[in-house]
């Protein structure tokens, strides 16, 4: 089982789902080899009904599609439809949370602002006054304007202007300045239909503008719209893996991406009402614990413990121990339905946008969302005396961590109480305490063993002084591993990470949140370029991203926001490009003549790892900024 997992309670339960023959999703990936060699070339095509067409690699067969599309055309056509599809994953996740904000300016739903201090900072940079307005009047105007800013057609997103000023003109010049979020990627949906735009490179300059309304849109409106509805974390502990079920209480896993419905889970499972219910019912409480990113959500807001990442979703139902797996969008297997139905589990699904097949649904509402969230508990906790304790199985692992790192809160840590200031930050990465900084996100995929990427990649940054922040399922790996609690820099850190570790108190891992919560490592790359001395745009600063795992089109979509940012983003195995030698070139090398950026496909981690650091150093030299302070381990 090590080689489909490195988590020790995985294995542990992938040994469980073998001897109850239960299937995994390792099984059904086995069950697919050979994968068809077309899709991973990125050689076929079915946009229109004269096809499906291919193309043939080894240039014997046909090397156009019936159109007369080449490989050129099929394989950026693809890859800007996943980042497409990507960026409208995001931007409805924040447009429903643009909505709730409307819902709580009139009152209505029991949600109410957390964060009056960020609603006037947001508020005055979409341009809205805020002298003697009630924080419900400017919440009102906020959500209007940024509803609005969905279905622009002309002009800027609004926080695109967070970017440093050479990048907004460097966007411009490029014309991939995003003009409204809906409208990139509707145009995206266009432009790669039958007959439309068939220059690859014009085509992957569209994409970029599509992810850039991701990144700088709706992603970033999620982000700051949800701190503004439920607080901007600060650093708060809590733990993980799949040991964090409890025996002798009502276990209720949220899983899925928007945090509109846990946050009402959360507070309802507080209701004396119920848990009186559950004590009832033979359980000593309610145990709410998440997957995937609703778990990333929760654990920053309110130290809600985290079952597991996204591999994990099915082995917390093998657990037996699961009353109710509420659901809402993005990420769900479709194979849990099957699953549920051999435990007494109740899979419950949330949204009309997901819907399951013989699965039970209660409509969340967001104006009744307290009450829909006391009547999702309540079934969980009538289903409680039908576990079957003979086959509850839940293995010890779990472990503590500290999450909930933002913009914000780096900025206090680092800048002492006192004095908020990124000035530490820079000025460790200019003397060369700190090589640089890397983000690590992303999904897992059966395709690598489950956290292995993840970890592996981390752990040589980080003894190579490399600050890494983390978000997504790669921060749930890090935190099953450890990664995420100070002492781990004397483990894992190199001399000059460490000293800054111990000299604030912070892990050498920063867990920032959830995949829309990306987003904060963009506008903490600006305040980076902004405090000065690391140059005026992201492509100067010694920094990096990394998807060790990915699986989803929504990574496909981030990689492309911060490549069109100036960063250098690895990802394990490659896009479905390599039919395409032109493209290939495009995406790994030429794209950082154009915009700063480019990708680096390499599925090993070590390898990976060691060509972001050659990356840092490069930058470094380019800033004549000084060695690294400490000799490279990798060298
Ligand atoms: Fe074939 Fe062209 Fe239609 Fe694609 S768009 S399926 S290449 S005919
Ligand atoms: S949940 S998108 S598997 S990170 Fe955001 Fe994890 Fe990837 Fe889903």
């Amino acid at each position: 089982m090590k080689e489909k997992s490195v988590d020790k309670a995985t294995v542990k339960m992938l040994q469980v789902a073998k001897q109850e023959r239960l299937e995994t999703i390792w099984d059904r990936w086995e069950a697919q080899q050979p994968q068809c060699g077309f899709g991973q070339l990125g050689l076929c095509c079915r946009i229109c009904n004269m096809g499906p067409c291919r193309i043939d690699p080894f240039g014997k067969g046909p090397q156009r599609g019936v159109c007369g599309a080449d490989a050129d055309t099929f394989t950026a056509r693809h890859l800007a439809r996943m980042v497409a599809a990507g960026t409208a994953a995001h931007s409805d996740h924040g447009r429903d949370v643009a909505h709730t904000l409307l819902l709580a300016a009139e009152g209505k739903g029991g949600y109410r602002i957390k964060d009056p201090v960020k609603l006037r900072k947001v508020a005055a940079e979409f341009g809205i006054g805020t002298d003697s307005k009630s924080d419900a009047e400017i919440a009102k105007a906020l959500a209007h304007k940024v509803l609005a800013e969905f279905g622009q057609q002309e002009g800027e997103l609004t926080f695109a202007h967070r970017a440093p000023k050479a990048r907004q003109e460097l966007w411009r010049r490029l014309g991939i300045m995003p003009r409204g979020i809906d409208r990139e990627v509707v145009e995206t949906m266009h432009r790669t239909t039958m007959g439309v735009d068939t220059d690859y490179y014009n085509i992957i300059l569209q994409a970029m503008r599509t992810a850039l309304a991701d990144g700088w849109g709706g992603s970033m409106i999620s982000t700051e719209l949800q701190d503004i509805l439920f607080g901007t974390p600060t650093p708060i502990r809590s733990r993980v893996n799949l040991g964090v079920l409890k025996r002798d209480e009502v276990n209720v896993v949220v899983h899925g991406h928007e945090p509109l419905l846990s946050e009402m889970l959360v507070a309802a499972s507080r209701d004396p009402e119920l848990q009186q219910l559950a004590r009832q019912k033979g359980a000593k409480g309610i145990t709410i614990a998440g997957i995937c990113c609703t778990a990333n959500e929760i654990l920053m807001r309110h130290g809600i413990p985290i079952a597991g990442n996204f591999l994990q979703q099915e082995l917390a139902l093998a657990t037996g121990a699961v009353d109710a797996m509420i659901v809402d969008v993005q990420c769900i297997m479709p194979a849990l339905v099957s699953l549920s139905q051999c435990f007494h589990t109740k899979l419950i699904a949330t949204s009309p946008k997901a819907k399951f097949p013989n699965v039970e649904f209660v409509e969340f509402k967001e104006e009744h969302a307290i009450d829909s969230a006391k009547e999702i508990l309540r079934i969980a906790i009538e289903n409680f005396p039908k576990r079957e304790p003979r086959r509850t199985q839940i293995p010890d692992e779990s472990m503590d961590l500290i999450a909930g790192f933002t913009t914000e809160s780096v900025f206090r840590f680092l800048g002492g109480r006192y004095r908020a200031t990124f000035r530490p930050l820079n000025d460790a990465i200019i003397d060369g305490r700190l090589r640089g900084a890397v983000g690590v996100v992303g999904c897992n995929n059966p395709n690598t063993p489950h956290d292995w990427g993840h970890l592996t990649l981390t752990q040589e940054l980080l003894k190579n002084d490399v600050l890494v922040v983390t978000s997504g399922c790669s921060a749930i790996a890090d935190a099953k591993c450890g990664l995420l609690r100070p002492e781990a820099a004397y483990k894992y850190a190199g001399p000059g990470l460490r000293e800054i570790c111990e000299a604030v108190g912070i892990p050498p891992v920063l867990h920032v949140g959830a995949c829309v919560d990306n987003s904060r490592i963009l506008t903490t790359l600006a305040e980076i370029v902004s405090e000065g001395g690391l140059g005026e745009d992201f492509a100067k600063l010694p920094v990096a991203g990394s998807a060790p795992e990915w699986m989803s089109e929504k990574a496909v979509a981030i990689g492309f926001y911060f490549v069109a940012s100036g960063a250098l983003v690895h990802f394990n195995t490659p896009f479905p490009v390599l039919g395409s030698p032109k493209m290939y070139k495009l995406l790994t090398e030429d794209l950082e003549k154009i915009v700063g950026g480019k990708f680096l496909f390499e599925p090993d981690p070590i390898k990976a790892a060691r060509a972001i650091l050659a990356h840092l150093d490069r930058k470094r030299a380019e800033l004549k900024l000084r060695e690294p302070m400490y000799t490279p381990v990798y060298a």
